[in-house]
């Protein structure tokens, strides 16, 4: 992955209009050095992908990783998981980050059962899966889009399937909202980006990232069917929750 790994300065000097965000390629080239410095908790919550599986996964059944970007999902599930005990299916829309996750998947774990498919998670057709991950994606398809997204996962997971669904929250109470983003932007300072950089990409992802509720999540996660479901993850304002089938 060495030329995946430049370091994002993509919003270092000043633009006289931001653009709105896209997952195109010069945000492939430096997609896993953004998201580590921008993402609170990004490493963490991969780790916990194997850990999870090999709780709840059922051997050799099919974890799908929705905006799987660079297959971030799949390699870290690779590493902890033999080839028997999963079949892989990344999907993304951007033909950029599909072509940069094959590439490296396809080197990094041949020996496991991999697929990177290019698609629009809102309209993809599904087959049976026993782990769905949504890691940082939801948060991207528009808001009247995401209920009928994840009553579709629920339909499609087997029974003992889980939903692992990570996201960029907004805090109900406008006080804690205010403080978690602000530490959320010291956060990305002590991380190396720039006061412009930090209000360049925020200007950028206005409208295109439209965060919920952690009660909204749940709310939408019970709507589609799902039995219960946990956050069991929380670093200021970005949070991961599991969601059960039964
Ligand atoms: C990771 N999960 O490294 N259909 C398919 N893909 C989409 C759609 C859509 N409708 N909309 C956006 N995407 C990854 C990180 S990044 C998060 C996920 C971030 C894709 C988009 O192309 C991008 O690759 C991904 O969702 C979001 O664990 O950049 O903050």
């Amino acid at each position: 992955m060495s030329d995946a790994s430049y370091r994002d300065a993509i919003f270092s000097t000043p633009l006289d209009r931001v653009a709105r965000f896209s997952f195109d390629e010069r945000v492939v080239a430096c997609f896993p050095d953004m998201i580590r410095r921008s993402v609170p908790g990004y490493g963490q919550i991969l780790g916990m992908l194997g850990l999870i599986a090999r709780r709840h996964l059922r051997h050799g059944a099919r974890v799908y990783d929705l905006g799987c970007s660079l297959g971030a999902g799949g390699l870290a599930l690779a590493g902890q998981l033999s080839p028997e005990a999963f079949r892989y299916t990344g999907v993304d829309l951007s033909p950029a980050m599909v072509a940069r996750a094959r590439e490296t998947l396809a080197a990094e774990c041949p020996d496991h059962a991999i697929e990177v498919l290019e698609g629009d998670i809102r309209h993809f057709d599904y087959r049976p899966t026993g782990m769905v991950v949504l890691n940082f994606t939801l948060q991207f398809l528009a808001p009247e889009d995401r209920q009928a997204v994840l009553a579709r996962l629920f339909e499609a997971l087997e029974p003992g399937g889980v939903l692992v669904l990570s996201e960029k929250i907004q805090a109900a109470d406008e006080e804690e909202n205010a403080w978690l983003v602000e530490r959320y932007h010291d956060f990305k300072r002590a991380n190396g980006y720039s006061d412009l950089e930090i209000s360049q990409k925020r200007t950028a992802l206005e409208n295109v990232l439209l965060p919920d509720t952690l009660a909204a999540h749940h709310d939408r996660l019970a709507d589609a069917g799902f039995a219960r479901a946990h956050t069991w993850f929380q670093f200021l304002n970005f949070a991961s929750l599991i969601a059960f089938k039964e």
